[in-house]
């Protein structure tokens, strides 16, 4: 059975809270929003806490139960709103997307959080070196993967996981001066994916 009334903790500009809207637009599920304010440090909150102890956002009310690591709800997502699906079907091809995404949720992303960034260096120009020099040495292995996958997403004419973690963390990428000319698959797959409506409708730009 469906659940209803689900309610997104998420900030407009967070890599993994888009990952989610991007999947419940995807689906065309109806969900609201309370935004969490990282910046003013919302997340660490002892309401939100009691929500997410993680101090993190997304996480997603499913009644009186509240989610949280993105990957996990999109794959659940996944499975109570099969149509269209996130996940391959064939085994194998389920795997090299979750390989993929997991490159970028596990390897890229944590490292540009703001937590992280903050307990690495006070200097907001010394961050945003280190953020640069980690998400061009996880692009450099994409960009290789990727120029033998299909395009016109990350694998073939289907949006997956892996378009769901890539574009958050290029637009990440290109507000950390990152230069996309050494990217071009990358870039192109980024292109692709802004010109869908459940990309569009899950941007940033609308919930800002
Ligand atoms: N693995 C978690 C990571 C969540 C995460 O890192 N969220 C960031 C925003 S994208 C955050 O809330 N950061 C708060 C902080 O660093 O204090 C997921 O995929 O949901």
């Amino acid at each position: 059975m469906k659940p209803e009334n689900l309610t997104l903790f998420h900030y407009w500009r967070s890599s993994c809270s888009w990952r989610v809207r991007w999947a419940l637009a995807l689906k065309e599920i109806p969900y609201q929003t309370k935004p969490i304010n990282l910046l003013k440090d919302e997340q660490k909150s002892d309401l939100y806490k009691k929500l997410n102890p993680s101090e993190q956002v997304p996480c997603l009310q499913v009644g009186n139960t509240f989610l949280s690591e993105s990957l996990a709800i999109i794959e659940w997502l996944d499975e109570i709103y099969p149509y269209p699906k996130i996940l391959p079907g064939d085994p194998l091809k389920r795997l090299q997307v979750r390989s993929l995404s997991y490159k970028i949720a596990s390897g890229i992303q944590p490292l540009q959080n703001l937590s992280v960034m903050k307990k690495y260096h006070r200097e907001k120009e010394t961050q945003q070196e280190w953020s640069k020099y980690w998400i061009e040495k996880g692009f450099k292995s994409i960009e290789k993967i990727l120029e033998k996958t299909a395009s016109p997403f990350c694998f073939g004419q289907e949006v997956t996981l892996a378009d769901l973690c890539l574009i958050p963390q290029v637009y990440n990428a290109k507000r950390f001066s990152v230069s996309m000319a050494e990217f071009p698959k990358i870039e192109k797959i980024y292109n692709n994916c802004l010109a869908t409506k459940a990309c569009q409708e899950s941007h940033p730009d609308q919930f800002q």
